[in-house]
């Protein structure tokens, strides 16, 4: 203990944790010392990997160092933390973004090149973290960046998966997916806590017992148990000596408990036990916007609320407080429904072993939790069977049913006799066998209920959670728009706009306050302005042509318009309309003559995007994506006029590359399904123009930058019911121009077309259920007019400037100022530099 050591020990420490100098010579000296030491290499014996892994130590060093200042002065003063449960955090890479946040790229760039590395080398060598699926898992790690950048005392809590998202090879034009091990070298941007492990209890029975005051006390007694160990992840702020943490669990074999096996003299059975205990954070589930039900996904969420909780509630009782007060120093953020189960346990925690009343317990869970709404499609809506739970998670399936039981008596005194109600309301449905409806539970243990754009807010409150809106009223259901980091998204992925943005608005300011964009609006109409920003839009092009002839051996043009949809593979994302607007393209370009063509504007089409392995029609349009490229291509017709590619393994470091050299990207999706749309604003602060429907959060950004800078197409949410409806039960012709398409895909242009008829079929037998031949008019109309725009490229340019100018709205750090003021109720804290390590 600190407090016993004579002076002169307390001074010689002080003395020695000194926070080291950020000195080219320092820098250096501590990049040697871990390639010699940490990495055991001789000095000249060195690829750009290993100057990678050692300049990512001397990074993490600096970061460890922001971590223990920030994390010592919080458990001081312990202000009101939010806490964000997230099961995917996709963070991509650490480096570049680290350096840059601390403010020490320029001195590490500097020290490296004298050392005989160059800095693009050395970050390209970083493999991502791919912990997430996509947009979810992303806006998870743009709000971390914020949160920390802003001062919020936040943490985030998610699993430490040993293979992320899976790799995506194109095999004779399929999908083929390879595991990701990530961490087959180690990983520098983890700190392993093994000292921190926390016992996670599975199956068995509940003891039902009568205490001395004649209450009923309920004891589970768990059949076996894991531990899980936590890894943090440090997340600087940008500008800021503050340092947030990403707390990820690892599952392994308990010591103490699973000795049954052991002891029965089956030795071989209890290590397959500990085999099976590992498993539980071994692979990231790679389903975007679909649920699939598996058993270990559940497991995996318990297991991971179930730690968290336990880390939460520990940090809670350092300090002497009542459990009262619980709300008042703690927020815990529900990113979707994936960690409902986060309110059950806090029910038990507090019921079965803090023993306070049901009552008290559930007003405490109540003002803890908050819960964002990611969804409103119904293949994506969390059910578990209650059979599954109850073999899984015995006493938690009480507490669900308790917990509906005395909230459905709640809705009975409000609206009595209505039994359709309770039906709906249930968290309980009556299928068989009964499922438990995560999003009902999700709804009843919140006090705020957010949507993730303005539509989509309006949306949840008339679908999914109309009958929870009459009953709770309104205020509970509230919008919160997503955002983005300008950060990684702009300064980071884009460094030569960054640094024409800060010469021209005077300072790096907008960085933290993006609104001030808004400078740029007076700059349109400098012609040498302009030049300038089209000179770099050219520069991030080329930067792509070549990561497309590496990848995909086609060469394109830069001077092309680059046409790009980049995002998971979905029916409701509709690639298969663009893909199926390129060939009728194709064909349009070929039954012209020469003088014809001279007037076409040459596009290169630009897709990437992962499939779930098991979403059949997903992955045909990938099939047919890559057996279109194949034909025009190297159809001497066509030439420049255009090309088709698909990117294979889309992810955050191949996004950083493509975001910036868009001309036009595809946000296209069926009004009313996408529910906010990240990668749109990333595009737009850019100055990528897009072509999108009235969905999500494409609504808004219309509305920031005006009708004129923005390409809309297509059906309004509202009428989409009423379309289907049609589509259903009149019959509805195809769209000529689509029917042309389909004959030209049937006749073979594409390859073997009985491969595609399946695809072929969601048009007609599923009755085009994503309204692809109803928009298909306007989009075409909406494709020619983008055409047309980019004819007149000074009005072009023009519309890319006043794009970047007015997205100052969906910077994350936007979103969570909003979620902290109104939602969580906390409040800054920054760290004081006091000069130790
Ligand atoms: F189904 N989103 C996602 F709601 O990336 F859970 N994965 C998912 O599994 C779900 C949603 C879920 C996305 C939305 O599709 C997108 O519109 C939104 O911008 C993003 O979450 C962040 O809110």
């Amino acid at each position: 203990e600190k407090a016993k050591w004579p002076k002169s020990t307390v001074q010689l420490w002080e003395k020695l944790s000194k926070k080291e100098a950020n000195d080219i010579e320092t820098i250096q000296k501590s990049i040697v010392h871990h390639v010699t030491t940490t990495l055991a290499r001789a000095a000249y014996n060195m690829d750009n990997f290993t100057a990678y892994q050692a300049v990512a130590l001397s990074t993490r060093d600096r970061l460890i160092s922001r971590w223990n200042e920030t994390q010592g002065q919080l458990s001081k003063a312990d202000p009101k933390r939010v806490y964000y449960l997230s099961l995917e955090f996709l963070l991509g890479r650490s480096m570049d973004n680290a350096l840059l946040n601390m403010g020490l790229k320029d001195t590490y760039g500097k020290s490296i090149e004298q050392l005989g590395f160059r800095m693009e080398d050395v970050i390209e060598s970083e493999v991502d973290a791919a912990l997430g699926n996509g947009g979810l898992g992303r806006l998870a790690a743009c709000y971390m960046d914020s949160l920390a950048t802003l001062d919020y005392p936040a943490w985030g809590y998610g699993l430490r998966y040993t293979y992320g998202i899976f790799q995506q090879r194109i095999v004779d034009g399929y999908q083929t997916e390879y595991p990701d091990y990530w961490l087959n070298f180690d990983n520098p941007w983890e700190l392993p806590r093994l000292d921190i492990s926390i016992q996670i209890g599975f199956g068995g029975h509940v003891q039902t017992t009568q205490d001395e005051y004649g209450v009923t006390r309920h004891n589970w007694i768990p059949a076996s148990s894991v531990q899980a160990i936590a890894y943090d992840v440090p997340i600087p702020g940008y500008d800021t000596g503050n340092c947030n943490n990403i707390r990820l669990w690892r599952s392994k074999p308990t010591r103490v408990f699973d000795l049954t096996s052991f002891n029965e003299g089956n030795y071989e059975k209890s290590v397959e036990d500990a085999t099976n205990a590992e498993k539980i954070t071994s692979v990231l589930y790679p389903n975007d916007n679909t649920m699939a039900g598996k058993e270990l996904r559940l497991k995996q969420q318990y297991f991971w609320t179930a730690a968290s909780l336990h880390d939460i509630v520990r940090r809670f009782k350092k300090s002497a407080r009542e459990w009262t007060d619980f709300p008042d120093q703690v927020a815990i953020q529900l990113n979707d429904t994936h960690p409902t189960m986060a309110i059950v346990e806090l029910q038990r925690l507090l019921v079965d072993e803090e023993m306070l009343s049901w009552d008290d317990a559930w007003d405490i869970v109540t003002k803890t939790f908050a819960f964002t709404n990611h969804t409103v499609l119904p293949e994506a809506m969390e059910k578990w069977s209650v059979p599954m739970m109850e073999y899984l998670l015995p006493r938690h399936l009480q507490i669900i049913f308790d917990i509906n039981l005395f909230f459905l008596q709640k809705v009975e005194m409000k609206f009595p006799n209505d039994r359709g109600l309770l039906n709906r309301m249930s968290i309980i449905e009556e299928a068989q066998p009964q499922q438990i409806r995560m999003a009902h539970l999700a709804v009843v243990g919140s006090h705020k209920v957010n949507g993730v754009a303005a539509l989509h807010s309006n949306l949840i409150k008339t679908t999914i959670f109309k009958d929870f809106v009459a009953y709770y009223g309104e205020e509970k259901f509230v919008n919160r728009t997503n955002g983005i980091t300008p950060r990684r998204w702009l300064h980071q992925a884009n460094p030569q706009l960054s640094a024409l943005i800060t010469e021209t608005l005077g300072s790096q300011k907008w960085l933290k306050e993006l609104t001030l964009l808004k400078g740029l609006n007076n700059k349109v109409d400098d012609p040498e302005f302009r030049k300038k920003w089209v000179a770099i839009k050219r520069a991030n092009k080329v930067r792509l042509a070549e990561l497309i002839k590496t990848r995909c051996n086609v060469t394109v043009s830069p001077d092309a318009l680059f046409d790009v949809q980049v995002k998971r593979i979905h029916e409701y994302k509709r690639q298969f309309m663009n893909i199926l607007y390129v060939i009728y393209r194709y064909r349009f370009i070929k039954s012209m003559t020469p003088s014809q063509k001279a007037g076409v504007q040459p596009r290169v089409v630009i897709f990437g995007g992962k499939a779930a392995p098991g979403y059949y029609i997903a992955k045909l349009v990938i099939k047919l994506i890559n057996g279109v490229a194949k034909v025009v291509n190297q159809d001497p017709a066509v030439g420049d006029l255009l090309k088709v590619v698909f990117i294979p393994d889309y992810n955050v470091s191949v996004a950083e590359v493509i975001v910036p050299a868009s001309d036009i990207s595809q946000h296209i999706s069926t009004a009313g399904t996408e529910a906010s749309g990240t990668s749109n604003m990333k595009f737009v602060l850019n100055g990528g123009l897009i072509i999108g429907t009235l969905d999500g959060a494409n609504i808004e950004i219309l509305e920031e930058i005006g009708e004129d800078n923005i390409f809309i197409f297509g059906c309004l949410a509202h009428d989409v019911e009423d379309l289907r409806h049609a589509q259903r039960y009149r019959n509805v012709p195809m769209n000529p121009a689509l029917q042309g398409v389909i004959s030209a895909i049937e006749k073979g242009t594409f390859e073997d077309p009985k491969v595609f008829q399946p695809l072929i079929s969601t048009l007609t037998v599923g009755k085009d259920f994503y309204l692809i031949s109803y928009d298909f008019a306007s989009y075409i109309a909406a494709n020619q007019q983008v055409d047309a725009a980019y004819k007149n490229q000074e009005e072009w340019i023009k519309k890319s400037i006043r794009c970047t100018a007015n997205m100052g709205k969906f910077s994350s750090d936007r979103s969570v100022k909003e979620y902290a003021d109104e939602i969580w109720d906390i409040k800054p804290h920054p760290v004081v530099d006091e000069g130790y390590m």
